[in-house]
């Protein structure tokens, strides 16, 4: 259950094709696939632009399908005006879906709710008018800090609906945290929950939004919007904060779509990089909402008859892309599940599997060897024979769990997409169509039609077969990133110099290594830069190093990552001390919470090392080569020759 190796991908030969039963009534079948590519090869943008005109409704057609005259700030359906909020819910209400279950909600007591199309449109125009009531305007920043609730997915699409940019902070964000990212985007309004229940406990949220609007501390934020969750008791700043369930009974049931311009902003979300500072990736209307709608129908095989259920939270870029607007701009029935496998039921993601019949079940690799450890037992006691497929996201899977997750979950019979994308590209970006495409356990297989992936090294040329490099895409797609929220040259310098453009042709630098095997099929590495991917969650080590040094007892922080057979990448923080302080367990407790308050649990380090002194170049850079390596507990190999001061190093294998 470790983590893929160079050496376990290379092993890696099973291939496994789809059925013959699934291909033959899959969306696009292997002949259909190959017609796909072959058109998508021969002019992309044009590809992307009749998917556009046949699969979305426009209030106007766009002139333009793609400028790309200002590299790298791409325009896509450049004049078009639509609303995503129109295209996932009242194009659904003049057919027969609009009875149909749009979210169907499973709490984690064990209470439910079922919103058909028709019922999800008029809580979303309801709330739509709740937000217009108090003063949200076009182009005004909303931010949700929720947990998975249908209220989640009604604010998002109202803040669609009326124009408003919503900025989603995972729930699981501390007050901190919120605050960082309120205050970048200059967020109007919030939109929160008394709390939510995360194993068997309560996620007190809407005490985490008082403490972020502390003292003032985000004067752009004027109200704040509380659904009645758990009902515990909560302050209720007068004049400030309302109750949702209140203000939606004061409002009309009626709110027209605005007609948004295709490249007006849809969305903020925040994610990490390589400095200590969050960026908020911005996508479009038009652009993001034809690749989340064309990925979700193509990768996922999505039919009429589907339940399907994505486990991300919608805090997460996989939970707007294939929780909410992917499934509803194609009229899907979307399970939301507001827990997780908890300690009083194991089993519990099986239960809903069961309870609801659900067909189709996208997943994390982490979630995936959590549920090998609890055991066989649980899925087994269940009928799982409603699945008909199965996805990952968030990390490279280990062979050993794609073939456990295959055989014990997916009855041998369904196939697996493992979908390889980020928050910056809105949706898939390499993935197997299920009944096109074989699989190899640990490859996320091949480019989706119309995307142009390579592996390079850094003059951009691409690297042979089987060797590793970096992984870039070489045209524009229309769900990419636009830009990063009040900072484009951060967008320009992150993602698209790394590798300088090649003969003015420029190159997505995605910040994974890769490599390609003989069938053209994609291994990727995981992360070349700062970043950690700790459950999925992609943290940046220098986040978790600022809030380490705001400790008072904390001079220096360095973070690694190190392999973790469950969480894929485990924290690891060396630590050196102001003079005076003592080190011992109290205050490894108190760093440990210190990280949590800051930004909040994910970010909790695993492991603190206290060290006189950090490894270092002669020019100051901290060696997070060396770290890595005796945070894994292997020998320090490779040069050590630029390090400034040898006996750091020493110490540090003693344990000093
Ligand atoms: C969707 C999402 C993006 C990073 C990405 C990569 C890793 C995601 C993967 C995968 C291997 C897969 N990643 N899916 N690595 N195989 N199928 O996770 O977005 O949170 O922005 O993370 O996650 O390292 O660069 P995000």
């Amino acid at each position: 259950m470790s983590q893929p190796t160079i050496e376990s991908i290379l092993q890696e030969k099973r291939v496994f094709p789809p059925s013959a039963e699934f291909a033959s009534a899959a969306r696009i079948n292997p002949e259909a696939y190959e017609a796909l590519c072959q058109k998508a090869a021969a002019d992309p943008v044009a590809f992307w632009g009749e998917l556009a005109a046949q699969e979305l409704d426009w209030f106007e057609p766009w002139q333009q399908t793609l400028d790309w005259s200002n590299p790298p700030f791409a325009k896509w359906f450049v004049g078009g005006k639509l609303n995503i909020s129109h295209n996932c819910l009242d194009r659904h209400l003049t057919t027969w879906r609009k009875n149909k279950a749009a979210i169907i909600w499973e709490g984690e007591p064990g209470d439910s709710r079922t919103l058909t199309y028709a019922q999800l449109h008029r809580e979303v125009c309801q709330f739509a008018n709740v937000l217009k009531s108090l003063g949200i305007q076009k182009g005004d920043v909303v931010g949700v800090y929720m947990p998975m609730i249908p209220e989640a997915a009604i604010a998002m699409l109202a803040c669609a609906r009326i124009g408003a940019v919503h900025s989603v902070v995972f729930g699981g964000f501390s007050a901190e945290a919120l605050r960082d990212r309120l205050v970048d985007g200059q967020a109007k309004l919030v939109v929160t929950a008394d709390g939510g229940w995360r194993k068997d406990a309560i996620v007190p949220l809407k005490d985490s939004v008082d403490q972020a609007l502390e003292g003032n501390a985000c004067p752009s934020v004027q109200h704040v919007l509380v659904v009645e969750r758990t009902k515990q008791d909560i302050h209720m700043e007068p004049g400030r904060d309302h109750w949702w369930h209140e203000l939606q009974q004061t409002v009309s049931a009626t709110c027209p779509a605005e007609p948004m311009d295709s490249e007006d902003l849809l969305f903020v979300l925040y994610t990490s990089g390589s400095t200590g500072k969050p960026k908020g990736v911005v996508h479009t209307t038009g652009g993001y909402n034809l690749y989340a709608h064309i990925t979700t129908q193509w990768t996922f095989d999505l039919q009429d008859t589907d339940v399907y259920w994505c486990t991300a939270d919608v805090g997460w870029i996989t939970g707007h892309s294939y929780i909410v607007y992917g499934p509803l701009s194609n009229g899907a029935t979307t399970l939301m599940y507001e827990g997780a496998p908890r300690a009083s039921n194991p089993g519990c993601f099986w239960d809903v599997i069961e309870k609801y019949g659900v067909t189709t079940f996208y997943t994390a690799p982490t979630a995936i060897r959590a549920f090998i450890k609890m055991g066989e037992q649980h899925p087994a006691a269940r009928d799982l024979s409603s699945l008909r497929l199965l996805g990952t996201v968030g990390e490279p899977i280990n062979p050993e769990a794609w073939i456990w997750y295959h055989r014990v979950i997916g009855g041998d019979r369904c196939p697996i997409v493992d979908t390889w994308w980020q928050t910056e590209t809105g949706g898939h970006m390499i993935t197997s169509l299920p009944g096109a495409v074989p699989t190899k356990p640990g490859s996320a297989t091949k480019p989706f039609p119309g995307i142009l992936a390579d592996v390079v090294d850094l003059d951009g040329r691409s690297v042979p077969d089987n060797e590793g490099g970096y992984l870039v895409i070489r045209h524009p797609w229309p769900g990419m990133m636009r830009t990063v929220y009040g900072d484009p040259d951060r967008f320009r310098r992150t993602y698209w110099e790394h590798i300088p453009p090649q003969n003015g042709q420029y190159l997505y630098f995605a910040g994974d290594g890769a490599r390609r095997d003989a069938d053209g099929y994609f291994w990727v590495m995981g992360r070349v830069d700062d970043v950690i991917n700790v459950s999925g969650h992609r943290l940046g080590t220098m986040e978790i190093e600022s809030a380490l040094v705001s400790h008072p007892a904390v001079a220096e922080a360095a973070v690694v990552g190190r392999p973790d057979d469950l969480k894929g990448e485990g924290i690891v923080a060396f630590i050196t001390l102001e003079s005076g302080i003592e080190t011992g367990d109290e205050l490894v407790k108190d760093l440990k919470k210190h990280v949590a308050q800051e930004i909040g649990a994910i970010a909790r380090p695993d492991e603190i090392r206290f060290s006189e002194a950090l490894p270092k170049t002669r020019s100051g850079k901290i060696m997070r080569r060396l770290l890595r390596s005796l945070a894994a507990g292997q020998e320090v190999s490779g040069d050590t020759s630029t390090l400034e001061d040898r006996s750091v190093l020493d110490k540090l294998r003693q344990g000093t």
